[in-house]
Order: C-alpha cells, then structure tokens, then sequence
C-alpha cells in the first residue's frame, strides 16, 4: 500500500518539554481531565473538505498545493487515493473522528444516477477503511452550493427543479452518512440567501428553506437514521446575506417552524465573528438554549474581511469555547472539527500536521485552563452574587411571575432610588488572566 506521508510517524505526546514540532505538548488523548479523557472531552476531527481537497487557491489566485493523490485524468482513482491518503492521516495524526461533503469524497459524474453511483463506491471503501482503522464520522454533509445549477441557492432556489435536486442530494447524502455510522449531519445552506433583494422574494424563500428542513426530519425519521441534524449558521459569504445568519436567527427560525426539537447548532468560530460576535457569544447562545451540538473550529484574522479558516490557536478562544461547552455538560453527538486550512504558501504535507497539532494542543490547554477555572469557581462565585438579588425578595417574585407593572411601581415608590454595584470587568479581566 503507497504511503502518502513519508517520514511521518504517529504522532505521540511528548508534554510541554519537548522541542519536536511534530508531537503533542498538551494533548495527551488518555489523560483524565475533570473526570473524562481528553480524547472524549474534545472529539477532534479532520474535515475531509479543506485538509484533503483544498488547493491553496484565493480570490486572486488558482491553487498552489500540489498533492500526491490528485489525478485530475482519472477522478475514481483520485478520490479512492484520496480517501486512503486521508485515513493514512487520521492514523498518524490520532484524531478518531472525520466529517466530509458528498462531493468531496467522490466526483459528480454526468448524471445523478452515476453520481450517486460513484458514491457508493467510495463509500465501499470509506466503510472498509473506517473498520480497518477504528475511525468514526462525526457528521456528513453536502456540498449543495458549488454547482451552478446552485447559483440562486439550493433549498432557496426560484426554480423547484433545483430545489427537487438539492432534496434527492440530501437524501442520498443522509443514507451515507447513516451507512458510515455517523453521528450527526450538517445543513450549511452556502448560496441559502441573496445578491440583491431586487431578484429575491424573501418570504417565500424562507418558507421552502423551512419545508426543505421539515423534509430531511421526515426522511430521517423513516429510515430511521439516529444521527443528529445541525444547522451551521453563517452571515454572508459567499452570498450577501445568509438566511441562518447566526446562532439566534436560526433558533428563532427553528422554533418559528416547529423544528427546534430536531435540529441544533453546529457553531463555527469564524462564522460568528463574521456576524460581528465572539466565538464564544454564538456558543453561548446555543448553549443557553440547549441547542448547542458541535462546533467547527478555527479562527478569521481580524483585519481581513472573509472566512479566512484558519487553525484555531488562539487561547483565550479555546478557553471560553471550552468553559461554555464544560458547562453545558459535554458535547454528547458533536465535536470539535477542525473546518481549517492551511495558508496558501504551506504547500508542504508536513503543514498539514502542524496545523493540526497546533490546533489539537491550543484546545488541549484550553480545556485544561477550563477545566480548572470550573473546579476553583471564583468566576461563579463571582456570578452568583451578581445576580444574588434575584433569589429573594422581590427579584424572586419577579421570576416565579407573581408581580407586574403596578406592584414594581409601588415597590420603587416605597424603596427610591435602586442601589447600584460595580461590573469589575478589569477585574474578572485580570483573573482570567491569571489562568492563562
Ligand atoms: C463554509 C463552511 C462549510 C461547512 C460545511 O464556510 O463552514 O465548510 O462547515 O458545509
Ligand atoms: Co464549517
């Protein structure tokens, strides 16, 4: 069998000592963090789309990554070097898990029949492969968005053809992620949105994108596949604006249609910032409304405008990513996939390692550094007493829905002027800090 990373043996953790640039510092998977290891903890895994696919090419640019399974002559025999490259990977780096489009793994043929054809075959030996190595899937997807027949959207498109095309893709996508054992399944509605409103009618669009969903729960339901849906809200591009915008639009889609039951969030870091949040806001918003599944994790850069995608590293990030999910309890389906990839001069296979590496270990420490802000509780603490006047008193009543308007009134009127207190966000500022 060709091995396509020469050179490159597993990956060990060699602790914060080590000076080898291709070995872990901080992730150690076996090692126990707050009472779980931090293989299940974190659920790393390797999208198949930026690590596997990716060329390197930008706006202004074709690609620049030349990789030793591409065979633009012969697309069967590409995509299966291709997946055995990939697995070759996942051994090597250590990761247990792996999301991929449908697109990705096996090039569209002439036809939809053929396609899906070409499918199964690669899904034949992605089965094999998963068996052989002990890999799982994460969650599949797919690619409804790259096409041209997808220009004005998939589920959102003026034309039903393309609307019944984008629905066949998805059901077929579904079965092969149910056949991989996958955990979960992603909707991110890439062109779901518009250029201009001038050509768009919004309500309608809204509407089908909410029937199209409704479908893939039905469909879901009746082949009994136990994966759970996501959607991965984004802002804009590549169009103008996305229809699942951010974590709060979509809940307030999903349970304008019923569908918030069925459907959580797969929380990006630079999809939220790109909607002008925190990383950790989108979390939490998620979180706090129980719909927080996966998260796909990277990072933009802040004076550069577009999804950059990069590996994530950076601390402050991984640690309140972390905390939120360490509060929440876990992820239980989701994970943490690394939607990333490598700059355009990284051109070396080696890269990929790296970008991984650093990506592993920035949210190794970040658990840790949660793990242990969480078990001292000084930023709970700090929590609770802010709001400590709602456990009593007139705070209390509030929440249990025994006042209104008139005895609020009556209440200042006896009280006067509300005593206020200091936010201390230096403070907490410093504290966090101090973790770090
Ligand atoms: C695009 C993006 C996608 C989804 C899957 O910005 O994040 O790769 O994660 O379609
Ligand atoms: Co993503």
């Amino acid at each position: 069998m060709r091995e396509y990373f020469p050179g490159i043996g597993k990956i060990a953790f060699e602790g914060g000592c080590s000076d080898n640039p291709l070995a872990f510092k901080h992730y150690n998977a076996e090692e126990v963090v707050a009472g779980k290891t931090m293989a299940d903890h974190l659920r790393f895994a390797v999208c198949y789309w930026h690590t596997f696919k990716g060329t390197g090419s930008d706006p202004f640019g074709p690609g620049t990554l030349i990789r030793p399974w591409d065979e633009p002559e012969r697309p069967m025999e590409a995509a299966e070097a291709c997946l055995r490259a990939a697995f070759e990977f996942f051994t090597k780096l250590g990761v247990g898990l792996w999301c991929f489009h449908d697109r990705d793994i096996a090039p569209e043929a002439d036809n939809l029949a053929e396609t899906n054809k070409r499918l199964d075959k690669i899904v034949d030996l992605a089965e094999q492969l998963q068996q052989d190595t002990g890999m799982k899937l994460l969650w599949g997807t797919t690619n409804a968005f790259s096409h041209r027949r997808f220009m004005a959207g998939a589920s959102t498109n003026p034309s039903p053809a393309v609307f019944a095309y984008a629905a066949s893709q998805v059901k077929k996508a579904m079965e092969v992620t149910q056949r991989l054992g996958g955990a979960g399944y992603v909707f991110w509605g890439g062109r779901e949105g518009y250029d201009t409103l001038l050509n768009t009618d919004l309500k309608r669009e809204l509407d089908h994108l909410a029937r199209f969903l409704q479908m893939a729960v039905d469909y879901k339901q009746k082949i009994r596949f136990d994966g759970q849906l996501y959607i991965e809200p984004k802002p804009k591009e590549p169009t103008k604006h996305q229809y699942d915008f951010d974590a709060a639009t979509v809940i307030g889609f999903l349970v304008q249609h019923g569908l918030d039951k069925e459907i959580k969030l797969n929380v990006e870091a630079n999809h939220a910032t790109l909607a002008a949040h925190d990383f950790q806001h989108d979390l939490m918003v998620a979180a706090a409304n129980g719909m927080l599944g996966s998260i796909d994790a990277n990072r933009g850069d802040l004076l550069i405008g577009w999804d950059t995608d990069q590996f994530p590293t950076n601390l402050y990030d991984t640690t309140l990513a972390m905390l939120t999910v360490l509060k929440m309890g876990g992820f239980t389906t989701g994970g943490l996939n690394f939607d990333a990839k490598v700059r355009r001069q990284s051109i070396d296979l080696e890269d990929l390692f790296h970008a991984h590496i650093g990506g592993m270990d920035a949210f190794a420490r970040g658990l840790k550094i949660a793990a242990k802000i969480t078990e001292d509780g000084k930023f709970d603490a700090l929590l609770k007493q802010r709001y400590c006047g709602w456990e009593e008193g007139v705070g209390a009543r509030i929440e249990r829905g025994e006042v209104g308007f008139e005895e609020l009134e009556a209440y200042t009127l006896k009280h006067g002027e509300p005593a206020v207190q200091s936010g201390r966000q230096e403070m907490l500022e410093n504290l966090l800090n101090e973790y770090l």
